[in-house]
């Protein structure tokens, strides 16, 4: 009797907390099957963060300064120019910006244009080992030339200065840039060279500098370093190719992050692609150790209800969440955020998507072409390029700029479910094939939810 009481009390205390578990899973209290999550997430809903004012058009890269906890964010108003790549007004309109927590956005510099074209193009930031703040001044849009340049903003006392050095010159187009410990990385979105017919269209790559060496440039004396950006030069470690997809942009590696392991992520703005590199044993980051870790030719389709059939196409700016230890990519062209957590060597990621909107002005928060995110004030910032190319969702320039905001606790939920189905499996697309590779008949139905109907596994997208 006694042992029979004792049973059927473990038997519903197991019920109860299975019972939990699924409830917070998934709605109606089921639990979620393969990569399905909750259907619809309103409460990633974002919010507006900050409205930018009249003369921010086309806000770009952020970062926070670890010194004071300040926001800084650069604009290079490319949506201001007019059809001969010039800004609208005499100020060529390339500026940085303070954002405070309460998302009031301050402009503290206008940056220094460039001899060569007469304007300023700041996009990726981040703050170096020095204190001081460099920067991606992006001239490609001005003159392919290799005329892109990286600079310094010299910092005091945890503040800009007006002061502004050309520490690296002959990039072809400076985009994301991360500083991780002693080395400085950036990418170059568009080599402009090695396309082959209608396959390959474009390539890029991501370049290192020591911090011994970039930290002196450009200042008391020292030159400026000269390179001329390609896979020539020794300091480019990563070299990909552009496969034409969707919309058939050429642009190579945009967005760059490092994690806690120092493992570099970056993805091509053309195409989604997304690749790491890792440190080799001695620490070193070797061209050869470059992992193509989502292939977003033959990507799964995932996700249902409103996301169904979206793919990810478009990798711009990207951010390693340490706390989450995940990164999110900004998706330019779907008007979306997505999140994968970091693969182990030779597997890949799953990318899934957060939030996405159709076509906005972006005055309610809602996504208007996300380009950087960061961290923030209790919240996950995704700030606005709006500045579109063809068939991207976002279709004009309507000012002013905006930054939008998902709650942190709600992106920190998320994050939670959704890890427990990107963990350490091994590649979801290893196992469909294994899957495939089975017998009519023997698969189960419940797989079979994994995708929409009329889809088949394998599938390639029309287009590209
Ligand atoms: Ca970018
Ligand atoms: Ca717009
Ligand atoms: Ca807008």
């Amino acid at each position: 009797m006694k042992k029979a009481t004792l049973f059927l009390s473990a038997l519903l205390t197991l019920v109860a907390v299975s019972t939990a578990t699924f409830a917070q899973d998934g709605p109606r209290g089921q639990r979620p099957q393969g990569d399905r999550p909750a259907f619809e997430r309103p409460n990633l809903k974002p919010t507006l963060f900050a409205n930018l004012g009249d003369e921010c058009y086309t806000p770009d890269g952020m970062t926070v300064s670890d010194e004071t906890g300040m926001l800084y964010l650069n604009v290079p108003n490319f949506g201001r120019m007019d059809d001969k790549m010039v800004k609208a007004d005499s100020a060529q309109g390339g500026y940085l910006y303070e954002v405070d927590k309460d998302g009031k956005a301050t402009r503290v510099l206008e940056y220094p244009v460039s001899e060569k074209t007469g304007q300023a193009g700041p996009m990726g930031l981040d703050f170096g080992p020095d204190g001081n703040l460099y920067v991606c001044d992006n001239q490609y849009f001005h003159n392919k030339d290799f005329c892109s340049r990286i600079l310094r903003v010299i910092f005091k006392d945890g503040k800009p200065t007006q002061e502004v050095q050309v520490v690296i010159e002959g990039v072809k187009l400076a985009n994301g840039m991360s500083w991780y410990q002693d080395k400085l990385f950036y990418t170059d979105s568009c080599f402009d060279i090695d396309t082959e017919g209608d396959e390959i269209i474009g390539s890029g790559g991501v370049f290192m500098f020591s911090a011994d060496e970039v930290t002196k440039a450009g200042k008391d004396g020292e030159p400026a370093i000269q390179i001329k950006a390609g896979p020539d030069d020794p300091h480019c470690v990563a070299y990909v190719k552009v496969q034409k997809l969707g919309r058939g942009d050429n642009t190579g590696p945009d967005g760059i992050c490092v994690d806690k392991n120092g493992t570099v992520w970056f993805g091509n703005f053309g195409n989604g692609y997304l690749y790491c590199l890792r440190p080799n044993d001695a620490g070193e980051y070797k061209r050869e150790n470059v992992e193509n870790v989502f292939d977003a030719l033959n990507q799964r389709v995932r996700e249902q209800g409103p996301n169904v059939g979206m793919k990810l196409e478009c990798c711009d700016g990207i951010f390693y969440d340490k706390d989450l230890d995940c990164v999110y990519i900004d998706d330019s062209v779907g008007n979306a955020v997505w999140m994968f957590k970091p693969c182990e060597k030779g597997q890949t990621v799953r990318p899934v998507v957060m939030w996405t909107n159709d076509d906005n002005d972006g005055a309610d928060g809602s996504f208007d072409q996300p380009c950087e995110a960061c961290v923030y004030a209790g919240k996950l910032l995704l700030v606005n390029f709006d500045w579109p190319f063809p068939g991207m969702k976002n279709t004009k320039v309507d000012p002013p700029g905006t930054i939008s905001a998902i709650d942190y606790a709600e992106v920190e939920k998320f994050v939670r479910i959704m890890e427990r189905f990107q963990g350490p499996r091994g590649p979801r697309e290893g196992r469909a094939n294994a899957r495939g590779d089975r017998p009519r008949g023997q698969r189960g139905d419940r797989q079979q939810g994994d995708r929409p109907r009329g889809q088949r596994r394998g599938d390639r997208p029309s287009e590209g």
